[in-house]
């Protein structure tokens, strides 16, 4: 049967450029974009090195975000480039179920070795979002297998995400993301965020007001009783809600009242995780350690796609029970280990470990705040906040148009060769960790230009 490749009446939008050619846009429903947008004025990419991109025209472009917060060590970086190609070579694919491959033993070892202490098993997945949707699936499992089944409710956090799978939206607390979405799972309820602009605008680092919004774990409690509540998830730093960043004390206290209470605390690090605050993981930075915590992103530097998430020895090991033969964990993907996502991690923690990558963002943390500071007494400008390698700039909104100035200000810094990402009224920066003075300059320079003369 044939079928006609653009079958709608009218013409469907097409893309060209130099290098690129001409192509037909209208089969492609993408991700997270406001399509119509995109497809009448397209802003495309075509080639990557270290802190840049390429538009398909040749116009270079610098990367103020990593990509999507997940190219740590820059792009296309030859220890990573190699390992996915000899590993394309040597091995395509390994059924990870009752099969395995000798890289996914070697990169868990060595993942483990880096993680938090007491952080001592790894679980492979392909994503964050899947990361997260396994980790709460262990934490309930655990509770179950130990004789505490009724331990099933999950507590998240507003303006918490986890990603856009059925558990990461439900646990989550942007409401864009769940209100399409009927009733999600049940038995969840969410701590009050932690963003506060009235007491803590304009920090440098940690807020100092709010370690007390860590109760209201207190109160939920009080509400469903501890015996029902398997697992708390939270974004030890909040990245995708606009770079919300936890006030002093806050994670600490978060991390006691759930030890108080059997109630198992997840980190989710897809974005901390591997270097963004300038130590390996936010649990370093802040030294609580969660006992399950979430990754991807930086896993593979963005490079092929993969998440995981560790877990503590002591919750691995009551899963190991039952008949021998019989499966301890009923939950895995067909891509989990996958041979080029686990040659592409090993490339990359070579990488990071050669250039020191996991804690240069100490050092670059300072010029950073510096520069993303500088910004704060620019026109539209409510807030700047920094830590490690992430900051944000907080705009007032246009009224009536909520996010719209944000994203007139992303769409005139790419045109001006500089990629940011904005969420609602507030531009994120997260460079990669091989980021230089001269690039923070830059992207600085561009958004306070783009600033001075925004609507
Ligand atoms: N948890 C956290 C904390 C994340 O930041 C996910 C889970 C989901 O990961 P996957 O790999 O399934 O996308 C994320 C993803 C943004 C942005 O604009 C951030 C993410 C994804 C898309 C956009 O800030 N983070």
């Amino acid at each position: 049967m044939h079928k006609d490749p653009n079958p709608a009446a009218a013409p469907s939008p097409v893309a060209s450029g130099q290098g690129a050619g001409a192509f037909d846009m209208d089969a492609f429903w993408m991700p997270f974009t406001a399509s119509r947008q995109f497809k009448s004025a397209p802003r495309l990419l075509a080639k990557a090195k270290d802190m840049h991109y390429w538009t398909p025209e040749g116009r270079q472009v610098l990367d103020a975000v990593a990509g999507l917060w997940c190219v740590n060590a820059g792009h296309s970086r030859p220890k990573i480039v190699r390992a996915i190609a000899e590993q394309a070579e040597e091995m395509d694919f390994a059924p990870p179920f009752n099969m395995a491959h000798p890289k996914s033993f070697e990169l868990a070892t060595k993942l483990v070795a880096l993680a938090p202490e007491g952080l001592d098993k790894v679980f492979y997945t392909n994503s964050g979002s899947e990361a997260v949707d396994t980790a709460l699936k262990m934490a309930i499992a655990y509770h179950r297998a130990r004789g505490e089944g009724q331990r099933t409710r999950l507590i998240g956090r507003e303006r918490g995400y986890h990603g856009v799978n059925f558990g990461g939206i439900s646990v989550g607390g942007i409401a864009g993301n769940r209100k399409s979405f009927g009733t999600m799972v049940g038995g969840v309820d969410h701590l009050r965020h932690t963003h506060d602009l009235k007491k803590n605008a304009f920090s440098r680092g940690l807020p100092e007001h709010g370690a007390e919004l860590a109760d209201d774990l207190e109160r939920i409690v009080a509400l469903h009783d501890a015996s029902t509540i398997a697992a708390v998830i939270v974004e030890p730093v909040a990245g995708s809600t606009g770079v919300l960043i936890p006030p002093k004390g806050y994670l600490e206290r978060l991390r006691a009242i759930c030890d108080k209470h059997g109630i198992l605390l997840i980190f989710d690090e897809v974005i901390t995780g591997f270097g963004r605050l300038g130590t390996p993981f936010a649990a370093d930075y802040f030294k609580v350690t969660p006992d399950l915590m979430t990754v991807a992103k930086g896993i593979t530097n963005g490079c092929v796609p993969m998440g995981a998430v560790f877990a503590r020895r002591a919750i691995h090991d009551v899963f190991m029970q039952g008949p021998e033969h019989a499966v301890e964990f009923p939950h895995g993907y067909t891509y989990s280990a996958h041979p080029l996502a686990c040659a592409a991690s090993l490339g990359t923690l070579e990488t990071y470990a050669d250039e020191g990558l996991l804690t240069r963002g100490a050092k670059m943390a300072a010029p950073f705040e510096h520069a993303v500071h500088s910004l704060a007494e620019l026109p539209h400008v409510i807030d700047t906040r920094n830590i490690g390698l992430v900051g944000a700039i907080e705009l007032d909104s246009i009224p009536g148009a909520p996010g719209k100035r944000a994203f007139d200000i992303f769409r005139a810094c790419f045109e001006r060769g500089v990629l940011i990402r904005t969420t609602g009224d507030i531009i994120a920066l997260s460079p990669p960790l091989i980021v230089e003075e001269s690039h923070i300059d830059q992207a600085i320079s561009t958004i306070a230009d783009v600033l001075k003369t925004a609507a």
